[in-house]
């Protein structure tokens, strides 16, 4: 099980914000882990693995893979790290999500939000895309995600929002720009 003293952070944003590169920003200065729930969905793919083969199939489609198979790999990793600052990126994805995460593991801390206008993020989805090998990293599927994020995602936002524990960044400018609005609000909640 988790430390009693542990704490998460939930690094929110739209497809393409930047919230894998803060995160790799944030793990150079602060003891912490960070868990990037689409990477650990990839891994699972790439494993070839039952739950992997459908999740495949979600994902290319721009769709949020079921909450079971996320809450399992979040966990298991989170365990697995014997960390207990953890970084969760990409991840709730819906209100639902949020809200059962938290009832079955623990509150969140609170959530940085990555705020970038959708040209901005699909210009750079699409310029990843030329070397990413990602199989969402085309600009139809770019579309669907754009969609499911606004749909499904952004809701998540607006309830942590009310609750005030829900940091908005610009994620426009430059990554080490972005990065010095992260480390204001990472040192004022003491991390
Ligand atoms: N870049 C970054 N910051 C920049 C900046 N300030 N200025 C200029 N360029 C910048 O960055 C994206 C690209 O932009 C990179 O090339 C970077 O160099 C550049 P990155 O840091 O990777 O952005 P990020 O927000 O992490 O983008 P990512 O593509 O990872 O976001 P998604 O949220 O789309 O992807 P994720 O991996 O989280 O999820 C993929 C899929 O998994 C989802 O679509 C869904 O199908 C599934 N999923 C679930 O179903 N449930 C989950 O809980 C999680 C995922
Ligand atoms: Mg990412």
């Amino acid at each position: 099980s988790l430390p009693e003293d542990a704490q998460i952070i939930f690094v929110l944003g739209g497809p393409g914000s930047g919230k894998g590169t803060q995160c790799a920003q944030i793990l150079e200065e602060y003891d912490c882990v960070h868990l990037s729930a689409g990477d650990l969905l990839r891994a699972e793919v790439k494993s070839g693995s039952v739950v992997g083969k459908k999740c495949e199939e979600l994902m290319r489609e721009g769709k949020l893979v079921p909450f079971a198979v996320t809450l399992n790999l979040l966990k298991k990793a989170m365990i697995e790290s014997g960390g207990k600052f953890f970084l969760i990126d990409g991840f709730p994805r819906a209100l639902d999500q949020a809200e059962q995460f938290e009832s079955s593991i623990m509150p969140c801390k609170a959530v940085l939000f990555f705020d970038c206008p959708e040209e901005e993020m699909e210009k750079r989805l699409l310029k990843r895309g030329e070397t990413s090998g990602r199989s969402d990293d085309n600009a139809e599927t770019i579309r669907k995600r754009f969609r499911t994020f606004l749909e499904q995602s952004l809701p998540v936002k607006d309830h942590y929002g009310d609750r005030k524990v829900c940091h908005v960044i610009s994620a426009i400018p430059q990554p080490d720009v972005v990065y010095e609005s992260v480390k204001d609000i990472l040192d004022r909640l003491g991390a």
